[in-house]
């Protein structure tokens, strides 16, 4: 009786613990904030439904993001129902999408993958967006392909998921002045953005070496300032230097521009231009050297590096920078504009007339005022368009502008310092952030970089907040961002694989729960993850994967 009653326990167990195995996988990253498993899968077919609960263009772009892929590899012909007036109940073979205005953060979203359906509640279209990148990731590999992949399940696994971001600024910077990216790259990048849940496309468009954005009333900037004769070859040396001798460059027209930040807005992705001032300006002057304290004249630089030639802070300046600005505002809907304000030195102003003259009749106290002073008119000029300035750390020399937004990149001080003084903030320091250093200690069987040493797990550790602000200093850390800065990056397949997968591990340091991040775990999502970029055909490196 004993022996029965102990091998009917021992069944009872086994079955028990058979029932409880769940065999699926989760492969998303960034790791949302909460995922409980369950068990089963929903499984896509011809007949799969995504319901929208409005009519409006936004929502219609989250649900577009999922439908548009399902439409590319399965063959499927899915259809997007508007369920406006709420006729439509929850039912079997949905992507069912209903608003809840209790969710406060638009970002965020609830989903329950169930076997029959696919529940999704948010308050606003981001919120959607991202359930529908969720399931993207959840989907077998082939969903990144643009022809019909056959002999495939369209399975994902059941789970229900409560996510939201933990910061509202999540950004990549790439600079598209040293080395040009054309339109429809720049759109792929976006993309791949926004299958992370990065929500900032910060586009560095003029700087020495090339000005890269059309200005109809300055046609020269495009003549002239876009194309560079020669481009250094090999590193950054200061004896023998050898140069390339070819006519290099490219910009964007208006109407591209236009497209990419429309493309942008379809994936929840804001862009914001950077124009350079007052330093990083020798591609303006190159056209308009009266723009400068010396008067030129000046080439469009072909050599990496910081420049004692910048704009010289008359009249005529503000007025081409205010008549530039002007145009600019008009293409980027976005409420920041990013002025640089970066690695300006201080030479040229302290050997004009002008300037030191500027500096004793306004009673400033030194050439750092005088960039101070710079930027807040500047700023002044931005506000009245209805847009907030962005300006690098060096913006913190001489005084900050009253309503500027700090980017800290020389370490998280100048942050710091900011939020303090009640600014807010976006952290990109050196040392966690930049994608241009090298990723492998090896540097021998790497790519030729400009220096440092920035593995995935370093960017991955990266917290944006720093232990030493108060709570109140703290929420003005908007977030962060990684830069990929391009003196030595040419190639779009280099961008790939200077870009990926260290993009994956920025946006979990930026999305997910500090206390829901483990490296270990997060390098088995990403097995998951790098298949997807397989089906890209992205060029990702494997210098940090074992
Ligand atoms: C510093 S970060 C720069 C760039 C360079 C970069 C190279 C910043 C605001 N300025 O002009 O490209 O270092 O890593």
């Amino acid at each position: 009786m004993k022996r029965i009653f102990l091998f009917v326990m021992m069944c009872a167990t086994v079955a028990c613990v058979a029932a409880q195995t769940n065999t699926n996988t989760y492969h998303i990253v960034p790791k949302p904030a909460k995922l409980k498993p369950q068990q089963g899968q929903f499984v896509f077919d011809a007949d799969t439904r995504i319901i929208v609960p409005t009519d409006d263009i936004d929502m219609h772009h989250a649900a577009f993001a999922l439908l548009e892929r399902l439409l590319l590899s399965t063959g499927f012909s899915n259809t997007i129902a508007v369920n406006t007036n709420g006729d439509i109940k929850p039912g079997k073979n949905m992507v069912y999408c209903k608003l809840n205005t209790s969710i406060s953060n638009k970002e965020a979203y609830k989903m329950s993958i169930e076997k029959d359906r696919i529940e999704i509640e948010a308050g606003a279209p981001a919120g959607f967006f991202y359930a529908m990148q969720t399931i993207r990731q959840l989907l077998p590999p082939e969903i990144e392909r643009n022809v019909r992949a056959k002999d495939v399940t369209w399975a994902v696994p059941c789970a229900t998921i409560e996510d939201e971001p933990r910061y509202p600024y999540r950004g990549l910077m790439l600079d598209v002045c040293r080395h040009f990216s054309d339109a429809a790259s720049v759109k792929h990048y976006i993309d791949k953005l926004a299958f992370h849940k990065i929500n900032r496309f910060h586009w560095h468009l003029t700087d020495d070496q090339g000005w890269r954005i059309e200005i109809k009333k300055y046609p020269k900037l495009a003549e002239v300032s876009a194309w560079r004769d020669r481009t250094l070859i090999g590193p950054y040396v200061t004896t023998g230097r050898k140069y390339k001798q070819e006519r290099y460059g490219g910009f964007y027209t208006q109407e591209q521009i236009k497209e990419v930040v429309a493309y942008a807005k379809k994936k929840f992705v804001t862009v914001i231009p950077e124009i350079e001032m007052p330093g990083h300006a020798v591609a303006a002057l190159a056209a308009y050297p009266e723009l400068s304290c010396t008067g030129g004249p000046f080439e469009v630089e072909g050599l990496w590096g910081i420049f004692n030639d910048v704009y010289c802070p008359r009249d005529n300046t503000f007025e081409f920078l205010e008549n530039v600005i002007s145009e600019v505002v008009e293409l980027f809907p976005g409420e920041y504009i990013h002025i640089g304000g970066d690695e300006c030195p201080k030479l040229r102003w302290q050997n004009c007339h002008h300037c030191q003259t500027m500096i004793k009749e306004l009673g400033l106290k030194d050439d750092h005022e005088l960039q101070s002073y710079f930027v807040t008119r500047m700023e002044k000029f931005i506000n009245s368009k209805g847009k907030r300035i962005i300006g690098w750390d060096e913006i913190l020399e001489g005084g900050l502008a009253p309503n500027a937004t700090v980017m800290s990149w020389r370490g998280q001080e100048g942050g710091i310092a900011a939020a303090k003084q009640g600014h807010d903030v976006i952290m990109t320091p050196t040392s966690f952030c930049y994608l241009d250093y090298y990723q492998s200690e090896d540097r021998d069987r790497e790519p030729l970089s400009i220096g440092g040493y920035v593995p995935m797990e370093k960017v991955y550790s990266f917290d944006p907040t720093p232990e030493t602000l108060t709570d109140k200093e703290a929420r003005h850390i908007l977030g962060g961002q990684c830069n990929l800065w391009r003196e030595y990056i040419a190639t779009e397949t280099h961008v790939e694989y200077m870009l990926f997968p260290r993009l994956a591990a920025l946006s979990e340091a930026v999305w997910t729960p500090g206390n829901e991040k483990n490296y270990d775990n997060y390098m088995i999502r990403l097995t998951g993850i790098l298949k997807h970029y397989d089906a890209m055909n992205i060029n990702y490196s494997r210098s940090n994967l074992k």
